[in-house]
């Protein structure tokens, strides 16, 4: 078996920062110490060898408003890798009444293009005994966490009596609920208002979906898995009053997690204003970009740790399919890139600028989620045994961010402009070299899926509330007879 060696490297990890030499071989990490030699190698001086990133919310190829997200799993994956992202983990999203299994059968399909590898989440887009007991088959395919949109009424909105039950039979699975936490009601009834007004430009999707629909959201989804007995994760978080629902909870002892974006860390409502139509379009997601008050929020929640991931919810759409939405803002498909740029952009403004520490980073853009979503150590760690998706992170090399350079297959980039320091010199996926500096040789296909365990004694960790909230049955003599 050929083995590789990282050397001359400085080793970061979540916990620890320090020099040592990789081996890697049959796509392991099989050794770690000084002076390693014998097998080829790779030169990490000057650079930090780092656990890849695992990007836990990407829509590669996804049915969604109209249209398909434009990047895939082939291009999806090598942008991923280009920017030092390893794994990514996609949605698989049934249309409402279309039978779990077969929506996975699909994704399934979508998938041999991958160059790294690849989990999946299940979304619950409707509820009904088919859906409860296909859960069941779901976990055991590996899938073990479970979306629900809040949002989208009409179309992938659940309402809270399918959300509880399906938190429920979460919490009886073992398995994670994921929130998008925005309320579709409200969020309904203000785009109509604003559209009645005339309002219907970019900007507009901005003013029909403000904080406060997704701090309520927030709230309601926690409070909904506190009396299912289940942890739950909301995506996206992207404003205080989420922010705040989540650190409340955490506070109160719950298995609560929120996943700030890399768009909602850097770009702010301005990017909406006083823009042309398709600059603005462009940036059109859902939750939509905030005001600096709450990118300071979300810079806090990462460093203290009431936030634990940094994710993208990558799903992007060209020029001309956000051009649909020309004269109705509601039908600009929602989402965004950022698969290439989320390690280096949150190097720049969060390591390089003091706000995280490396450590931080490492955990916040791969570890932390390997953890939640129950693939650690195999993911997001330097321990003999784990995978060797790992990146050479040479904090000197520099770029602008432009889509003429990208690997994504559309024509703009939100961080067009932006200065990057610090990119990957190698990224590794399983052992394989495929990106080195400028040069990627990814190889299509080379992806596998990672299956997850449904580990209960981690999700069930709400269930000591229940000795105090389950109902108990009072025996009582002496009841008055009805009618007297
Ligand atoms: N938000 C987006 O902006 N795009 C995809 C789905 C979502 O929730
Ligand atoms: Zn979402
Ligand atoms: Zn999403
Ligand atoms: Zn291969």
């Amino acid at each position: 078996m050929t083995s590789k060696i990282i050397k001359n490297g400085t080793v970061v990890t979540a916990d620890l920062t320090y020099a040592a030499d990789i081996r890697v071989e049959g796509g392991r990490i099989t050794e770690i110490g000084q002076n390693l030699s014998g097998g080829e190698v790779l030169d990490a001086s000057g650079c930090y060898v780092m656990p890849g990133g695992i990007d836990p919310h990407t829509h590669l190829e996804m049915p969604f408003m109209g249209t398909y997200s434009s990047d895939d799993f082939e291009s999806g994956t090598r942008a991923a890798l280009s920017g030092g992202t390893t794994m990514v983990v996609d949605f698989c999203l049934p249309s409402p009444q279309q039978s779990l299994l077969e929506a996975l059968a699909m994704w399934d399909n979508k998938t041999s293009k991958a160059s790294c590898d690849y989990s999946f989440h299940m979304a619950i887009t409707w509820w009904g005994e088919q859906v409860f007991n296909e859960m069941a088959d779901v976990v055991d395919r590996g899938i073990t966490s479970f979306k629900h949109f809040m949002a989208y009424k009409g179309a992938l909105m659940v309402d809270d009596d399918e959300m509880f039950s399906s938190f429920q039979r979460c919490a009886d699975l073992g398995a994670l609920p994921l929130v998008h936490a925005e309320n579709g009601d409200v969020v309904a009834q203000m785009t109509a208002k604003l559209l009645a007004a005339g309002n219907n430009g970019p900007e507009a999707h901005a003013y029909s979906r403000p904080p406060e629909v997704e701090g309520e959201a927030t709230n309601r989804a926690i409070m909904i898995a506190d009396m299912a007995g289940v942890p739950v994760y909301i995506v996206h978080t992207s404003c205080e009053q989420a922010h705040e629902a989540i650190r409340r909870a955490r506070q109160a002892g719950k298995r609560v997690y929120g996943e700030p974006l890399i768009q909602h860390l850097v770009l702010d409502e301005t990017e909406y204003f006083n823009r042309d139509w398709d600059y603005a379009a462009r940036r059109v997601m859902s939750p939509p970009f905030r005001n600096k008050q709450h990118q300071d929020s979300l810079w806090a929640g990462l460093a203290s740790g009431s936030l634990q991931v940094v994710a993208t919810d990558h799903c992007a759409f060209t020029t001309a399919q956000k051009r649909n939405g020309i004269g109705n803002f509601a039908k600009i498909p929602n989402g965004t890139g950022g698969l290439e740029d989320r390690m280096p952009v949150l190097w720049t403004k969060g390591v390089k600028t003091g706000r995280l520490t490396m450590n931080e980073f490492v955990a916040v853009t791969s570890t932390n989620i390997a953890k939640i979503l129950n693939m650690y150590p195999k993911k997001g760690a330097i321990l003999v045994g784990a995978d060797a998706d790992l990146v050479v992170w040479d904090p000197k090399r520099k770029k602008t961010i432009s889509a003429a350079k990208q690997q994504s297959a559309i024509d703009y980039n939100v961080f067009e402009g932006i200065e990057v320091e610090g990119l990957p010199r190698f990224t590794l996926t399983r052992g394989q070299v495929a990106v080195t500096e400028d040069q990627i040789s990814t190889e299509q296909g080379h992806g596998q899926f990672v299956a997850r365990e449904a580990k209960n004694p981690v999700n069930r960790a709400l269930s000591t509330w229940k000795e105090i909230t389950a109902p108990r049955k009072v025996e009582r003599t002496g009841i008055p007879a009805t009618g007297v």
